[in-house]
């Protein structure tokens, strides 16, 4: 009996792990083990035997389940400590970095443009980029040998062979969406036409592909003195500060009167602001619809009268963040947009708002 407890406690204090634990367990007090065989010996014995050996029994059996419980804990224990040993973490590294997104400057400014005409009562229109010769030409009092349909400002597109049609360009200007507005809906209106515009042209100051946003109001009694309010009224909005206007008589084939308006603005060293000083910067053309161009968009010019106005996003945006190369817009690099602090966390604003 001694011997049995000896070599059972031996081998629990030896084991290593809890598997090998467990078959000592078996071995030792499971069902078949030896302790159990030792046990029903007792049935043979006599009385006295019996009881001395019962209790012996049941008192070795206890002292090795104690001994396999306190080696479990032990093993337990030390499993605990070697993994707190080998895994451990550094608080105070540093957070991974994560590429951060930006909203591009051009898309900031345009929700910036429709947010302030939204309040000025006007609607956005869109229409297709690819246009036909009527609708970017034709309907805009543009004679077919006006110097703007060269072959040098405009994007042809090709006809099929045989096709005698006038091939559809890519359209130079947003005036078509107005056109499109107009055939559709009628007057009175009042929209402002964003988006894409086209033109052979690539240097510091002109890229191919440029944002255009015109804009018209069409009515019974529309005047110059409309549109001058309502110019000012934007660009002091958009510029967050009283921004004076001067117009000088200018023209274009689709307005008559026809403007060109500049914006108050200051120079130093090299950049521009606009809202100060007493220098002029030329921002946008503006007119009177012309009676022709509201006939092609079937409105009556005896009965309604409208101003009309068009000025490049990318050069807004070019003053407002003081950006100085247009192409840096269509660098498919754009961490330099941080620079000019535009994240994908910040939001449009309308610093001054409406009223300044
Ligand atoms: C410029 C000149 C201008 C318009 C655009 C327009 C549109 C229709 C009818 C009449 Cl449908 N006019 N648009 C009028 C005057 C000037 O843009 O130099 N933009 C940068």
């Amino acid at each position: 009996m001694d011997d049995l407890k000896n070599k059972y406690l031996t081998a629990i204090l030896q084991a290593g792990d809890e598997a090998t634990l467990e078959d000592i367990r078996l071995q030792a007090v499971g069902k078949k083990g030896e302790v159990a065989l030792k046990m029903r010996e007792l049935g043979k014995m006599s009385p006295e035997e019996r009881q001395v050996m019962g209790p012996k029994l049941n008192a070795l059996k206890d002292e090795i389940n104690s001994a396999l419980a306190a080696k479990k804990v032990a093993l337990e224990d030390a499993a605990l400590d070697a993994r707190l040993a080998e895994e451990w973490l550094d608080v105070t590294l540093p957070g991974r970095q994560r590429p951060q997104g930006t909203i591009h400057p051009i898309s900031r400014v345009s929700e910036e443009i429709y947010a302030i005409f939204a309040d000025l009562g006007f609607a956005v229109a869109e229409g297709p980029q690819i246009e036909d010769d009527f609708h970017n030409f034709d309907a805009l009092n543009i004679a077919p040998n006006h110097p703007a349909r060269q072959e040098h400002d405009t994007f042809y597109m090709h006809r099929a062979e045989g096709d005698e049609r006038a091939p559809n360009v890519l359209r130079t200007h947003t005036s078509p969406v107005q056109i499109r507005s107009m055939i559709a809906q009628g007057a009175p209106i009042r929209i402002i036409a964003p988006g894409r515009v086209y033109r052979s042209d690539y240097d510091q100051t002109h890229t191919p592909m440029f944002h255009q946003v015109e804009g018209m109001a069409i009515d019974k009694d529309i005047s110059m003195a409309n549109l001058k309010w309502v110019l000012e009224e934007f660009y002091t909005a958009f510029f967050g500060t009283k921004v004076k206007t001067r117009f000088r008589a200018s023209h274009f084939p689709f307005t008559e009167p026809s403007a060109e308006v500049d914006v108050q603005c200051k120079w130093e060293n090299g950049t521009v602001t606009v809202g100060e000083g007493d220098d002029w910067l030329e921002i946008l053309g503006s007119g009177m619809m012309h009676p022709k161009v509201l006939t092609a968009g079937g409105i009556d010019p005896k009965e309604w009268q409208g101003f009309a106005f068009g000025m490049g996003i990318d050069r807004l945006a070019m003053l407002k963040y003081g950006i100085p190369d247009l192409r840096a817009f269509f660098d498919s690099d754009l961490r330099w947009l941080r620079h000019y602090g535009f994240s994908a966390l910040g939001t449009p604003t309308l610093a001054g708002g409406i009223h300044g």
